[in-house]
């Protein structure tokens, strides 16, 4: 036994970082030494995490030191990746890259965007600057495989898109949460650290959690009551509600009412989808449907929270709205322990410009070219990347761009998306590993470790459970020739503003920003300028918009306010306390009301009623519908290369149900071939009654078994893609938003391989 502490642990540092790997956006412990990370585990200080961490947090130290994660860009010669410097990369580009758009047109250059990007301030504020000197429209991004629906339902009900009221957990008595699995996913459009610990409190303090999904999930499984669903059959079940209050004279406004548009529109066009009607729709019996309405509404608080099993389905704009409505009818809608508006510090839209009031959002201003899906938020359905790159004519893609994005596993109908990238003139992706998507491109620009990045949360802190601001500064410091990927985006913004490959970054930074504030700001922009130009990057934007944000100093006007130095200077964040109404101010609309009955969405109506017009189709004996299933130990498509989190039993297994298993002939550990759009994977059987009947559930993001991919671990235990199975034709045609819920498909045992 050691009796004093050994030299080697005496020089270890502490360094406090954010998790970038989810929306949580726990507040971290990294002790290193020399370089290297010894541990990492949740900062107890934290004011909004408060200690919390999940495996995936502490994986970042696999990631740092992850061999396959790329340190140099690679430039592809003869069919081979070879690595290169920057400036051999740079050049590249140049030599391929403008060509196409001065030859072909701006739309000749396509671009998507992935889910990491979200959480990378570097990426997320030049990305509207590369958009810009790229000006094309043929624009794709991981939203329209997530979260379109709630997007565009926020934008149409409150003036703008990311004005999304999340529950106001740590105040509920009732919460229904509705196809989202926060136990496991640590919650999403809803930035809530240990969802676990805060369920726990609400059901000890008397209230009451229930949860609609089809699988009995780990969040179900914690909850006081969870019904199944139909896979998809969601707004059976929210229209059956609906009907419900009104029906039973249950609906109350509350302190919203004087702010509220629309009312008697949505009574009319609810009126026909009694809980009676709706039941066999959805698989949920009348009562039950009624009862969950009663019960919301006698809450004294309550709140219902839908996520991404009620986006990622056709009538995915129609959920988010009528799980909206269900907030705005039992008076929980900007009430405490309801539905509230998080009120951030910074890059809030909500909290710009003149309040109560503003433009509100459109969509439609261009269609695809192809398929004619009207963009929304500027961008076009992931669904339509394909064929815009396939279908030759005018505005054809000929050249992509992929930033932080997958979309060979992460979206339906992959072998498609491959194919089609394979045939491109030019294909460039930032990204940190070559994988599925990227190993078809000619230049693969790396980012560096996140803790090699400062980092600060853009989007998450205007979803936060409570208002909290925090910053976390480098904790290593990358190697001299590897730049910060705000400088490659500026790099590459300015090679397509025809400054050539070698632009000079910070002066094109500086050049950028002022004009941009200038553009914002008007008479203040000359002080915010002076004041900030000791900074450079996402550090100088952080500046200016924590300084004239609600909470800001303004420039020393309000001495009390906050600076970058102010929270820089609190490693556990500075906390803003607990949400608070903000109607009317919060809102954007035209009329400066909330919006309850937006025309689009009640004509939208009108697809439901063909459904309904339908006979109910039984299902075949083969045929079932098939759903994803988020995991503790995985993000998305990527992070099944880090030991910490790939050890253990395989995880990408299909759940099914013992009746579904013993009419297919499966059985538990054996293999089953599943099919659809004329594709076929194979994975092992799980035989477990969380899954309901005719339902299969498979983990999405995997199927690492592609030639040319670069994740050694990742490859060992490939899993089978899901999304091969799904359709890249369906989609929820007013957000755009891919259908990856309730797919059918249909399952064989493969006998003998068990
Ligand atoms: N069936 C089914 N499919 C789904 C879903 C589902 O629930 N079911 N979920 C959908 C959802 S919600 C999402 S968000 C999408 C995600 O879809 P994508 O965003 O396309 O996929 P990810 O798997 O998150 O891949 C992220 C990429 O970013 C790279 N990356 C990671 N960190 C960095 C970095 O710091 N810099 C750069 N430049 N690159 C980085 C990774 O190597 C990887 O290539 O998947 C969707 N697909
Ligand atoms: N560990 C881990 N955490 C993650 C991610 C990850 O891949 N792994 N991904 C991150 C990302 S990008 C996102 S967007 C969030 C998503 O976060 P969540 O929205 O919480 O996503 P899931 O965990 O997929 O939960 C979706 C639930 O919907 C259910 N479901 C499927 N179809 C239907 C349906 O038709 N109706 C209903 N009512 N339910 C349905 C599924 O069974 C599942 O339990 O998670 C984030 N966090
Ligand atoms: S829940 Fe896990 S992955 Fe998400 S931010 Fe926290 S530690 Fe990171
Ligand atoms: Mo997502």
């Amino acid at each position: 036994m050691p009796t004093a502490i050994p030299a080697a642990l005496s020089d270890e540092q502490i360094a406090h970082r954010i998790c970038p790997l989810c929306e949580a956006c726990c507040g971290l412990e990294v002790r290193h030494r020399n370089g290297q990370v010894v541990s990492i585990r949740g900062h107890e200080q934290d004011v909004f995490s408060r200690g919390y961490i999940c495996p995936k947090g502490a994986s970042l130290k696999d990631l740092h030191e992850d061999p396959d994660r790329l340190r140099t860009p690679l430039i592809k010669r003869d069919g081979q990746f070879v690595q290169a410097t920057w400036d051999e990369a740079f050049a590249e580009i140049e030599r391929r890259l403008p060509r196409i758009k001065a030859a072909q047109g701006n739309d000749a250059i396509g671009i998507a965007i992935g889910n990491p990007s979200a959480h990378k301030i570097g990426l997320m504020l030049n990305f509207p600057r590369l958009l810009k000197a790229l000006g094309t429209g043929n624009f794709f991004s991981a939203s329209t495989l997530d979260q379109m629906p709630k997007q565009l339902q926020a934008g149409l009900m409150f003036g703008n898109w990311l004005s999304i009221p999340v529950p106001d957990i740590e105040r509920t008595d009732f919460m229904l949460l509705i196809g989202g699995n926060p136990m496991v996913s640590n919650g999403s459009m809803w930035t809530g650290p240990d969802v676990r610990g805060k369920a726990k409190a609400l059901r000890e303090r008397g209230g009451k959690l229930v949860v609609i999904d089809p699988r009995r999930s780990e969040t179900a499984a914690v909850a006081n009551a969870h019904h199944f669903i139909r896979p998809g059959a969601d707004v059976y079940l929210l229209l059956a509600m609906v009907h419900t209050l009104f029906d039973e004279n249950l609906v109350k406004l509350g302190s919203a009412a004087p702010h509220l548009q629309g009312l008697a529109e949505v009574k009319a066009a609810t009126a026909a989808y009694s809980a009676e009607a709706m039941a066999p729709r959805c698989g949920i019996e009348s009562v039950t449907l009624r009862e969950l309405a009663r019960e919301l509404a006698q809450a004294k608080r309550a709140v219902v929270y839908g996520r991404i099993g009620t986006c990622t389905q056709s009538f995915g704009t129609l959920n988010s709205w009528l799980i909206e409505l269900l907030n705005v009818l039992t008076g929980n809608l900007d009430q405490p322990g309801g539905a509230m508006f998080a009120k951030s510090a910074t890059f809030a839209a909500n909290t710009a410009g003149p309040s109560g009031v503003g433009k509100g959002v459109s969509t439609g201003r261009r269609k695809s070219r192809v398929s004619g899906a009207p963009e929304v938020m500027g961008e076009l359905p992931m669904n339509c990347l394909a064929e815009e790159i396939e279908t030759p004519g005018v505005g054809q893609i000929k050249a992509m761009i992929t930033i932080a994005a997958n979309p060979v596993l992460s979206a339906p109908n992959g072998a498609r998306i491959s194919r089609a990238l394979e045939s491109l003139d030019f294909m460039l992706s930032l990204d940190i590993y070559v994988n599925e998507t990227t190993r078809h491109a000619d230049v693969i620009l790396p980012g560096l470790s996140p803790l090699e990045e400062m980092h600060f949360d853009v989007p998450f802190p205007q979803f936060g459970y409570r208002n909290a601001v925090r910053v976390s500064q480098p904790v290593f410091i990358p190697d001299a020739d590897h730049p910060h990927e705000w400088k490659t985006m500026l790099r590459l913004v300015g090679l397509l503003q025809g400054k050539g490959a070698n632009v000079d970054v910070l002066a094109s930074d500086a050049e950028l920003f002022e004009g941009e504030v200038r553009k914002t700001l008007g008479e203040d922009a000359e002080q915010a300028i002076a004041a900030t130009r000791h900074l450079r990057g996402p550090a100088r934007f952080v500046e200016l918009s924590l300084r004239t944000g609600p909470y800001g100093d303004k420039f020393g006007r309000d001495a009390e306010g906050l600076t970058l130095t102010k929270v820089s200077d609190t490693p556990g964040g500075i906390d803003l306390g607990a949400l608070k109404p903000r109607l009317p101010e919060v809102l954007r609309t035209p009329s400066g009301k909330v919006e309850l009955a937006p025309p689009q969405l009640l004509q939208d109506l009108k697809r439901v009623d063909i459904e309904l017009a339908k006979p109910q189709v039984a299902d075949g004996p083969t045929s079932m519908q098939i759903i994803g299933r988020r995991q503790v130990r995985s993000g998305n498509s990527w992070m099944h290369n880090l030991p910490v989190l790939a050890k253990g039993p395989f995880r990408c297994t299909a759940l099914v149900h013992p009746e579904d298993a013993q009419r297919l002939g499966l059985t538990d550990g054996g293999l089953a071939q599943f099919s659809a759009q004329g594709q076929i994977i194979q994975a092992q059987i799980q035989i477990s009654d969380e899954v309901m009947s005719g339902v299969v559930s498979l983990p999405h993001g995997w199927g690492h078994d592609l030639p040319g991919a670069r994740q050694q671990l990742a490859a060992q235990r490939p899993g089978a893609n899901l999304n091969a199975l799904l359709s890249d034709r369906v989609w929820d045609p007013l957000s755009g938003n891919a259908v990856l819920s309730g797919g059918a498909i249909t399952v064989t045992a493969l006998n003998g391989s068990n």
